[in-house]
């Protein structure tokens, strides 16, 4: 119940704390908003400390997606196809491939063991053909280490076209 409350309370007087010192238009409707809630110095501050930490590290991590070295695959395409979108693309050794839910599915990501380069374990790069990403958004994320040229499907579309190939150089 005290959380709730003091939370509730907290988010709106901290944005007022923050607009008035740096706006004198908006600084006399902060204090009327801030002024009724009797609370102690203390619980504010560490109220206010807790805000600034939690912009920063948002800040932080924005900063880290944006540097790593990722790309994104979409599974199914905005108009309704059955494609890895692109399907055909290049990464850099160790690359994160994370290829995403986006219509059509259940899809699958699984690499043909006789087209990708020989020493590799399709198993271990591929998900398992009962494995299925049934909601949007949904995830498979994979790095591949050896450089040359991957083939992969998704099981349920491969005979409609969802192919595609990277390329690791
Ligand atoms: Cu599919």
């Amino acid at each position: 119940m005290a959380t709730i409350t003091s939370t509730a309370v907290a988010i709106p007087s901290f944005t007022g704390l923050k607009l008035g010192s740096n706006s004198s238009r908006l600084s006399s409707s902060v204090k009327v908003s801030a002024s009724p809630v009797p609370r102690s110095s203390s619980v504010k501050a560490s109220l206010k400390d807790f805000g600034v930490a939690a912009v920063a590290a948002t800040a932080a991590g924005a900063m880290l997606a944006s540097n790593a070295m990722a790309i994104e695959i979409l599974l199914g395409g905005d108009d309704g196809s059955l494609a890895f979108v692109p399907s055909s693309f290049s990464v850099s050794p160790g690359e994160k491939i994370v290829f995403k839910n986006n219509a059509g599915f259940p899809h699958n990501v699984v690499f043909d063991e006789d087209e990708i380069p020989s020493g590799v374990d399709a198993s271990k790069i591929s998900m398992s053909d009962e494995d299925l990403l049934n909601a949007p958004g949904e995830t498979y994320a994979v790095s591949l280490t050896e450089k040359g040229q991957y083939s992969f499907y998704c099981t349920p579309h491969q005979g409609a076209g969802m192919v595609g190939k990277v390329t690791v150089n």
